[in-house]
């Protein structure tokens, strides 16, 4: 008899097309005939819709599109309304924001305003998608662990390109639009505050990144395991002896003597997403606006070693000299 492996096996069974538990108070109506996607099954629930769009997911989409409007036909204009260049250079064009002399002023459209009008729209959509969000978790009843975890990235994607370009006193500070110009920015970044590596809050956000990863794949091959107990239906797993849940408990009790339970895995779960983007947050606030070195600020702390003096007249530090600007 084969063995059952389900790591790519997918059993789809389906009943009858569900709209779901009725919702009072919702402003409008869920919309869309349900109907059944056997690709979608295949990678998760094989129905598909109806929908909840909703005031603030409709002004959501509608500010997404704006901004993705101005950032695209400004790339476009970029290569003078070539299509072939714009899908040909596409990955390496870019919206910048203002150059620094203009600080927090607001430039003519062609120097930056329109990177600051495209920011506007691209945080107006992120904010109303969490209130959607929110809202949606509200009416059914639900916990807001979604919304505040998204609040998580939202506070990163802010910290980035709102918050400490503000606190620096220049748009110039912030993220350009563009896929590898964001790249760009990134590295000339940890370059111009002395390395980011040395910025304990990035290396937390990297054990967080990291043991998300680690997590996953341990939480998800345990459920992938005892799937053949059913352990991917949980109920009645988590109180009863001898079923699914308990054999994973097991496992894990066994080879590293301590055992997540059903509950704990996923605030383990929650916690190592929400505190990458959060620990990351406090790291970028920090640079620039309290420390300009990271590396110095290692050396300092005894972190990292000083240089060693292998020339006769060893190399001096450009912002140790008179008139150095930090
Ligand atoms: C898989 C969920 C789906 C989401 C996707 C992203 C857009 C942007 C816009 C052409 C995991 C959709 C992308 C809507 C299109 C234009 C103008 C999420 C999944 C598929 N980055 N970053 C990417 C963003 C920052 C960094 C890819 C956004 C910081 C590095 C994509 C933001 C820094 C690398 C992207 C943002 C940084 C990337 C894939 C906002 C430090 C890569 C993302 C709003 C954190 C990787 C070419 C992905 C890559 C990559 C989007 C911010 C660093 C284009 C929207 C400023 C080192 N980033 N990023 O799969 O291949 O995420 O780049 O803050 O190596 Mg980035
Ligand atoms: C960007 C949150 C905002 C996103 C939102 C999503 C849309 C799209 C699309 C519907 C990602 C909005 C979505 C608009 C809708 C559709 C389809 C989350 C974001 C709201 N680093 N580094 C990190 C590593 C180096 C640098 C974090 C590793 C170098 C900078 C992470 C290495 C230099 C920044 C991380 C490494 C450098 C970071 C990001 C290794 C470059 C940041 C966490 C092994 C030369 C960011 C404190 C995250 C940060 C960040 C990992 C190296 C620069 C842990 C593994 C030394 C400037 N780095 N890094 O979740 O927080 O991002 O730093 O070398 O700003 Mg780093």
């Amino acid at each position: 008899m084969p063995e059952y492996q389900n790591l790519f096996t997918r059993v789809q069974v389906h009943g009858p097309a569900y709209a779901g538990v009725p919702v009072g108070g919702a402003a409008w109506p869920r919309f869309g005939k349900a109907r059944f996607s056997y690709w979608l099954g295949k990678i998760g629930d094989a129905q598909v819709g109806p929908f909840y769009l909703g005031w603030t997911g409709l002004a959501s989409v509608i500010a997404g599109i704006i901004a993705i409007e101005i950032i695209g036909l400004n790339m476009w204009a970029s290569v003078n309304w070539d299509p072939i260049e714009f899908v040909r250079q596409l990955p390496w064009l870019a919206l910048e924001p203002p150059a620094p002399g203009y600080g927090l002023s607001i430039p003519p459209l062609q120097e930056g305003g329109w990177w600051l009008m495209a920011g506007f729209f691209l945080t107006l959509s992120i904010i109303l998608w969490w209130v959607r969000l929110y809202r949606r978790s509200r009416a059914l009843g639900l916990g807001t662990h979604v919304p505040w975890a998204f609040a998580s990235a939202i506070f990163l994607y802010l910290v980035l390109g709102l918050i400490r370009p503000v606190m620096m006193g220049s748009w110039s500070e912030a993220v350009p639009f563009g896929i590898f110009p964001h790249l760009d920015w990134t590295a000339a970044f940890s370059l111009r505050y002395g390395n980011l590596f040395y910025n304990p809050f990035h290396a937390l956000s990297i054990v967080f990144l990291y043991g998300s990863c680690l997590l996953f794949a341990m939480h998800g091959a345990t459920i992938l395991a005892v799937g053949r107990y059913g352990g991917d239906r949980e109920v009645e797993q988590i109180v009863d002896r001898g079923t699914a849940s308990e054999r994973a408990a097991l496992f894990w009790r066994w080879t590293m003597g301590f055992n997540a339970t059903m509950e704990s895995i996923h605030r383990w779960a929650w916690w190592f997403a929400v505190l990458t983007t959060l620990t990351g947050a406090i790291g970028i606030l920090l640079t620039g606006t309290v420390v300009d070195n990271w590396y110095l600020w290692a050396v300092k702390h005894g972190v990292a070693p000083m240089y060693p003096t292998v020339w006769p007249t060893p190399a001096v530090d450009p912002l140790t000299l008179p008139g150095a600007q930090p």
